[in-house]
């Protein structure tokens, strides 16, 4: 057998907190046609369908070596039938006629163009896809349509946003963010998030973590300038509540989902800032870039970081695995063991990691 010898099929865990995920994915003909029929059933709103699906491509990007016969996946968890059957006829075809027959489908195309707007979800796409509605040059030619604030700066900054964020760009971003922080909080803590923090080279946003060592909050500091469009959504965190036990709970911080005006570096500077180059006044020399903020109080810095770092299925997995393994529930906030009935502090992700008895899993191989 030409596989890697040590790797045991059936002592792979079903909750990728309890694998090691890197970028490295040597099943991506099958990871992407799982995420096509993931998301189709994200947007019919069928989350266990959805999330069969997602899972198996968690396991499948965790996998030491490619699949190229149905015995190589003898043995591992979240393999059901639907996701054997895409498997079997991509070994066999080379491709899956499910996966081809949805990224064909008028819904799902029209879903995947309205989603793409900064601001539209599934609920949003749906109103538009039953008013006849199918593409998104039909969405702008409708007068009638009432668009959010969030929505019409999507149109807005259509092309910039649905352009890739690179790693220069996301250190340039972090640098200005940095900066501009500590003008009002010099002790603060700024830290990356999302996938830039687990290694990857491009992001459709960017994500930032921002703390304040010590007593005080600042909690205006976001509705300080700099950004183009900012969407700031106040803290609802009540202290001595229990974490959610949603599988995809949205948490309370005080955070902004915005936009910030990037200059580009011009012809003779290899510099990025966010102040604007007179002399080249006719030629857009700025790009939008989706950016999250998120505030959070010092004592629960680990925790946000944990959810904020994700990946999404990682962060779900850890939340799964605490209620189902442990009997505790954990959130972006804390980790609250029911059976002591108590809080577990945390001052590094490492120690949330031990207080769940698992074996610390870096960013970078948190890519599930
Ligand atoms: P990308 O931007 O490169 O596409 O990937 P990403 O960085 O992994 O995804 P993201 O959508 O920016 O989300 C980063 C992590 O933040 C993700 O694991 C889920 C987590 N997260 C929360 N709360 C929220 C929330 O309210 N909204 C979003 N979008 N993500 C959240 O913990
Ligand atoms: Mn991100
Ligand atoms: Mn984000």
């Amino acid at each position: 057998e030409p596989e890697v010898p040590s790797f045991i099929a059936s002592k792979v865990s079903q909750y990728s907190c309890q694998r090691k995920t890197t970028l490295n994915n040597y099943n991506k003909k099958f990871t992407d046609a799982f995420e096509i029929m993931a998301e189709n059933y994200e947007f019919k709103e069928n989350e266990i369908f959805c999330l069969e699906f997602l899972r198996a491509a968690s396991v499948l990007k965790f996998l030491p070596f490619p699949v190229t016969r149905m015995k190589d996946i003898q043995g591992l968890p979240c393999m059901g039938d639907r996701v054997r059957d895409v498997i079997e006829e991509i070994i066999e075809e080379g491709e899956s006629s499910r996966a081809k027959e949805v990224s064909n489908d008028e819904r799902y195309k029209s879903f995947k163009q309205f989603t793409s707007v900064f601001g539209v979800g599934v609920k949003t796409s749906e109103k538009w896809y039953r008013m006849g509605l199918r593409t998104l040059e039909e969405v702008k030619a409708d007068k009638t349509l009432k668009l959010s604030k969030m929505q019409k700066a999507g149109f807005l900054y259509y092309e910039d946003l649905i352009s890739c964020v690179s790693k220069a760009e996301a250190d340039a971003v972090s640098l200005i963010v940095k900066n501009t922080v500590c003008t009002f909080l010099p002790d603060a803590l700024v830290t990356i998030t999302g996938g830039f923090r687990r290694g990857k080279s491009t992001g459709h946003d960017i994500d930032f973590l921002i703390t304040n060592p010590g007593p005080e909050e600042d909690d205006e500091l976001l509705h300080k300038g700099l950004l183009l469009y900012c969407d700031i959504i106040e803290s609802t965190f009540v202290k001595e509540q229990l974490p959610s036990r949603k599988v995809d709970a949205m948490d309370n911080f005080q955070k902004c989902f915005a936009i910030l005006k990037l200059y580009q570096p011009r012809v003779n500077s290899n510099s990025y800032s966010t102040s604007k180059n007179f002399d080249m006044a006719e030629v857009k020399d700025w790009k939008a870039i989706r950016v999250d903020l998120v505030i959070t109080p010092f004592e629960q810095y680990a925790y946000a970081l944990l959810g904020w770092t994700g990946s999404r299925q990682f962060g779900r997995d850890l939340r799964r695995y605490a209620t189902h393994e442990k009997k505790m529930i954990l959130d972006n906030h804390a980790l609250y063991d029911r059976r002591e009935r108590i809080f577990l502090k945390a001052g590094s992700e490492e120690e949330i990691f031990t207080h769940l008895g698992l074996d610390y899993v870096e960013p970078w191989e948190r890519n599930a």
